[in-house]
C-alpha cells in the first residue's frame, strides 16, 4: 500500500512537470517598461507569445501610462500612473510588432512609444 502512494506521486509530480499540451508559452515573459519626458524604454525588445507582464515604472515628473496596441486593435491599457509610481499590465500578445506607448494627449508623439516584437 505504502509502494502504490509513492507511485501516485511519482505521477502527479509528472503530470505537473510536463509541458502543455497547446503548446503555448505557459510561462508569462516579464518585460520592464520604464517611462519618462519623453520616453519608453522597454526591458527587452523581444518576448515570446503568450503571457506577458509589463512592469511599469514612471520615472519622470508627469503622469504617465501605457497602452498595448497593434494595427489599430488596443490590447491594454493602464490608468494614469503618477511620478514615481508604478504598475503592472498583463497582456496576451500573439506574434506581431506591437507599439508600448503613452496614451496621454502628445505624449506619443513627443516620443513616449517603444516597439515590442511578439515572436
Ligand atoms: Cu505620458
Amino acid at each position: 500500500m505504502r509502494g502504490l502512494v509513492a507511485v501516485a506521486g511519482v505521477l502527479c509530480v509528472a503530470v505537473l512537470a510536463a509541458p502543455a499540451w497547446s503548446g503555448a508559452t505557459t510561462t508569462p515573459t516579464a518585460v520592464g517598461v520604464s517611462e519618462r519626458e519623453w520616453s519608453v524604454v522597454l526591458g527587452r525588445l523581444k518576448a515570446p507569445h503568450g503571457r506577458i507582464e509589463l512592469y511599469v515604472h514612471n520615472f519622470g515628473q508627469d503622469d504617465h501610462n501605457i497602452a498595448v496596441r497593434r494595427q489599430g486593435v488596443q490590447y491594454g491599457f493602464t490608468g494614469r500612473i503618477a511620478s514615481g509610481g508604478q504598475t503592472t499590465l498583463v497582456v496576451t500578445l500573439k506574434p506581431g510588432v506591437y507599439n508600448v506607448f503613452c496614451s496621454l494627449p502628445g505624449h506619443r508623439q513627443l516620443g513616449m512609444v517603444a516597439k515590442l516584437t511578439v515572436t
